[in-house]
């Protein structure tokens, strides 16, 4: 946790015109959810596509949260040296959320080696564990669909209500106010897990390819772009719901509700 804010503000340091750190909120025990925006004239809010990458929903999944620190210190360390970087920072506004669940990081790393955690650090008004699965809280067909469970001991427990969860809550404000003038300024986003090599697009809480809260067009989209995306690193590009059925989770949300093309990435290791 010392090291991630380390490295973040000293990216911030080193490239000021570039970076601009801040945070969405809090998780339950009051970290802040730090976000990077990478962009030329990062200062001002420019008319550019926007992007969001970001890491560790789940507590265990450490490789998430050095893939976003990679991915900031490509974009700034290669910048007008490299031609792609250059490109993608001039013209686009990247946001970067490197843990959105601090407290299970925390926990997880206090493990001997670690606690193998997942869910967050959540306690109800007597004390007692509600620790939630952050990738089955959200507010879109939560619970719906047996992709989750109500039961406080499991590992895919959805919270006793949709957006229970403050670490949920606050990616959801941030991408809300990210519409301006009643346009969503994010077109594309990935959020990184682990693992299985995998490149997922929506929905997860169906098998229907193209249910009525799809559009055609737009699963044609999904598709040609998460395999153009997978012919780039020889992962397996396909709907969530081929790996297993989940309802409640981050990016049926951000599609149904936003219309953003939102992938989960399932990083290194290969095997399940
Ligand atoms: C994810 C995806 C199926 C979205 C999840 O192994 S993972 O927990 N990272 N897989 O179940 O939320
Ligand atoms: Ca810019
Ligand atoms: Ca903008
Ligand atoms: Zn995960």
């Amino acid at each position: 946790w010392d090291e991630l804010k380390a490295e973040i503000r000293k990216a911030e340091q080193d490239h000021p015109d570039l970076v601009r750190l801040s945070t969405i909120g809090q998780s339950y025990e009051g970290r802040p959810i730090f976000i990077a925006k990478v962009s030329d004239n990062v200062a001002e809010d420019e008319n550019e596509e926007e992007v969001l990458v970001d890491a560790l929903h789940h507590a265990r999944e450490h490789l998430t949260t050095e893939q976003a620190l990679a991915l900031l210190r490509w974009l700034t360390n290669d910048y007008g040296t490299d031609d792609t970087v250059t490109r993608l920072v001039n013209n686009r506004e990247i946001w970067i959320i490197f843990a959105l669940n601090p407290d299970g990081m925390r926990y997880d790393l206090t493990g001997d080696p670690f606690h193998a955690w997942r869910k967050n650090r959540q306690r109800d008004a007597q004390g007692d564990p509600m620790f939630t699965d952050l990738n089955r809280n959200y507010g879109y067909r939560w619970g719906c669909c047996g992709g989750s469970s109500g039961k406080r001991s499991a590992l895919t427990y959805r919270g006793p209500r949709p957006w229970s969860a403050p670490e949920t809550r606050a990616l959801a404000e941030f991408v809300d106010s990210r519409v301006k003038g009643g346009v969503q300024q994010i077109v594309s986003h990935v959020t990184l897990h682990t693992n299985g090599e995998l490149i997922l697009w929506p929905y997860g809480y169906t098998h229907e390819n193209v249910p009525p809260d799809m559009t055609t067009l737009d699963h044609d989209v999904f598709v040609a772009l998460g395999e153009a995306m997978a012919d780039r690193n020889g992962y397996t590009a396909q709907q969530s719901s081929q790996l297993y059925i989940t309802d409640g989770d981050q990016i049926d949300w951000m599609y149904a509700t936003h219309r953003i093309f939102s992938y989960t990435y399932e990083l290194f290791p290969p095997e399940r």
